[in-house]
């Protein structure tokens, strides 16, 4: 699915004048690129036909060099971008063009011009006619990019990790960051599972509401066209199941009355369930506490009379159970027993 940018054959047009003339096999594909690269060359007001008057020899040194301001639009391109250079005259035709990268020397011209090494360069460039009239020089700046950004994604709660499996709730939100120290971040695409690709937008984090395991992925683009080669994968599974809870006595109740007693050193064990994320925390109120706690081990009342239980149950990515409760009597006194002497009469 991933293009190296490397592989693609960009060919940037530069014109000297009007007359483009489409002069090599390598026609320029259409891409954003290349638009950008047209843009920008329009925007340095290239003029049309034109032709310097110049022509005496040596008084080129110092056109060669426009001013820092003149750099005009940078464009961002890769490795794998050509710079082709054509010129036209209108009256004796172009003898030769030539250009320089940098503080290089002029150089003739002969094929598309590739740059390799990262960084802002500056290529310029000039064309001299039949006769001599050398243009004054033209330059283009450009900034070499080949690496592409480094992308995270940052889940707005941390997972949690169960039998390698990574759980989280539906509440849970996800921000990607990217950065490029080079050219700058162009964009930031993602996809969830097969689903087509989508733009992200900072400050818009993605929600993954649907239950069960997805693949979050993602990656970005660079304005010289690198795209992170290995996406970032985030496998989640999101737990929107509440526990289960429940409580139980060790012994079956004594029903009296229609009303439930323990028997004797009866126990209440609180029970909590969760087949995902699994259980965080399991909470108990006894005997009406204005609080839950935290429940350690099974409760055993010793005072006589009407008890009652509240328990709850939270997963580990904090989805809670119902409140469950039991109420039940329990009966600590032993009966009182008397003897009496009886006459046989009686
Ligand atoms: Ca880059
Ligand atoms: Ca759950
Ligand atoms: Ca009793």
């Amino acid at each position: 699915m991933i293009v190296s940018n490397k592989m693609k054959f960009i060919i940037v047009l530069i014109v000297f004048s009007v007359s483009l003339i489409a002069q090599s096999n390598r026609k320029p594909v259409p891409n954003p690129k290349l638009d950008k690269a047209k843009e920008a060359l329009d925007s340095l007001g290239l003029p049309g036909g034109e032709k310097t008057a110049q022509s005496t020899p040596g008084a080129e040194a110092t056109k060669a060099a426009p001013s820092a301001e003149s750099e005009g639009t940078v464009i961002y391109v890769n490795a794998g971008t050509f710079f082709e250079i054509s010129s036209a005259d209108d009256a004796t035709n172009v003898d030769y063009i030539e250009y320089k990268i940098n503080n290089g020397e002029f150089q003739k011209y002969s094929n598309p011009i590739n740059i390799a090494q990262e960084g802002k360069q500056t290529i310029i460039y000039r064309a001299v006619d039949k006769v001599g009239n050398k243009e004054t020089a033209k330059l283009l700046t450009v900034v070499v990019d080949n690496t592409p950004p480094t992308v995270k994604m940052i889940p707005s709660e941390v997972p949690y990790s169960r039998d390698k499996v990574q759980y989280v709730n539906n509440r849970t939100t996800y921000t990607i960051a990217a950065e490029d120290n080079s050219s700058g971040v162009k964009k930031i695409e993602y996809f969830i599972d097969d689903a087509p690709k989508q733009k992200y937008t900072n400050g818009n984090p993605i929600k993954l509401e649907t239950p069960g395991a997805h693949i979050i992925s993602y990656y970005a683009t660079d304005n010289s066209g690198n795209v992170t080669p290995e996406y970032g994968k985030m496998l989640v599974n999101v737990d929107v199941n509440r526990p289960t809870i429940k409580i139980v006595e060790s012994s079956p109740y004594v029903v009296i009355g229609g009303k439930n007693y323990a028997k004797k050193d009866t126990s209440f064990a609180v029970k909590a369930f969760d087949n995902e994320s699994g259980i965080s925390q399991v909470l108990v109120k006894v005997d009406g506490a204005s609080d839950f706690a935290p429940y350690a081990e099974p409760i055993v009342f010793t005072a006589q009379g009407e008890h009652t239980i509240e328990a709850k149950a939270i997963d580990n990515v904090g989805n809670e159970s119902e409140i469950v409760s039991m109420t039940v009597l329990t009966d600590v006194n032993p009966p009182n027993t008397t003897i009496r002497a009886i006459s046989k009469e009686d």
